[in-house]
Order: C-alpha cells, then structure tokens, then sequence
C-alpha cells in the first residue's frame, strides 16, 4: 500500500503574510510530493509496504539511506502542516501551558529555546519540541532525521516541528532565517499541539 501525498486543511495562501502562497504551494506540490513518491519507490515490493510510517522510522537504523530521506520527509512535512492554522498564534493553555512552565521556566523562555534551536541547526534540517513520557524537551535534527528515528541523538515525540531548510523560506525571507522562525509563531495551531501533548 503506497503512502499518499497528505492534502492540506487550508489554503496555500492562508498562512500569509506569515508564510507566503508561492512557498506554500512549491513546498506541498514539488517537496512533500517529491518525498512521498521516493518513499514509495524505495520501500516497492519490500515488507515496509506494510508498515506504518511510524513503524518505519522508529527501525530506521536497518533501512536505506532512501528510506531514511524520503520517509522522514514524508512524516515531517505531514506534522509541519498540521501544526500550523491560519487561526494559529498565541500562546498554549492548560496541561500544555503548565507542561511548558514545568521543563522551560516559562512560555517565553521555550519560545527562545526553541527560535534557537531552528536558528542554530546548521544547513538543512528541522526544530522540535518532543515528547519524552510526560516531560517536554527541544531539539533540533540534520536533513530529514526526526527525534522517533532510532538514531535521533535526542529522542521523544514530536509535538512541535518546525522545518528550516532554505525552501521553507527562501522566496519571503531569503538568508534572514530568525525572521521565517519569528512568523512561525504566528501560525502555530496551539489546540493541535496540545491534542498531540495528550
Ligand atoms: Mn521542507
């Protein structure tokens, strides 16, 4: 069974002036399809066709190099647009908010935790906000690695992922990568967040 190509629950141009159209519209189309056809074609006639994509990151230490690019592309972007609304912004509540408090000190002092890791991570590769049984930690990944990957440095459970390869932002914002990371903020769905904290 092939992995699909996920459909977006918004408009490519809903996530402006945060994230623009063009970006948004390249990025599904060309990126994310790009990844899903290669996993598909790298996992064809194995018995991976029969694994969840969790399943299939969790082991990716016995898989392919192909598997490994494309399969984390395909989780990733999957996660990306589902942590972002145009209705998004804010700050967390609840058993997030105080989650927050409890690992980080404050929401601020996580959203500069945070901004730091996308901004630092040298080259392409993504931010995150895990899970890791209960306690919230950040972490930053290469390429398309993610922290379920059993080789991830950092483990847990993505809650949060923020991509800072140069095609999440290039055409808008070009080198100035904190910009991208300081609209982002303004586009985090904290409801969804805080359904995948639970
Ligand atoms: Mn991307």
């Amino acid at each position: 069974m092939a992995f699909e190509l996920p459909q977006l629950s918004y408009d490519y141009n809903a996530l402006e002036p945060n994230i623009d159209a063009r970006t948004m519209e390249i990025h599904h189309t060309k990126h994310h399809a790009g990844y899903t056809n290669n996993l598909n074609n790298a996992i064809k006639d194995s018995d991976l066709e029969n694994q969840s994509i969790e399943e299939i990151i969790k082991n990716i230490s016995k898989h392919s190099v192909a598997v490994r690019n494309n399969g984390g592309g395909f989780y990733n972007h999957k996660l990306f647009w589902e942590i972002m609304s145009p209705n998004g912004g804010g700050e967390p509540t609840g058993d997030l908010l105080n989650a927050i408090k409890r690992d980080f000190g404050s929401f601020t002092e996580f959203k500069e935790l945070f901004s730091k890791a996308a901004a630092t991570r040298f080259g392409s590769g993504w931010a995150w906000l895990v899970n890791q049984g209960g306690k919230l930690a950040v972490t930053s990944t290469p390429n398309q690695d993610n922290p379920l990957m059993d080789i991830a440095e950092v483990k847990g459970t993505p809650i949060i992922g923020l991509d800072v390869w140069e095609h999440a932002y290039y055409l808008k914002y070009q080198n100035k990568r904190p910009e991208y990371i300081d609209a982002f903020w303004n586009v985090v769905d904290w409801d969804h967040v805080a359904k995948r904290f639970v």
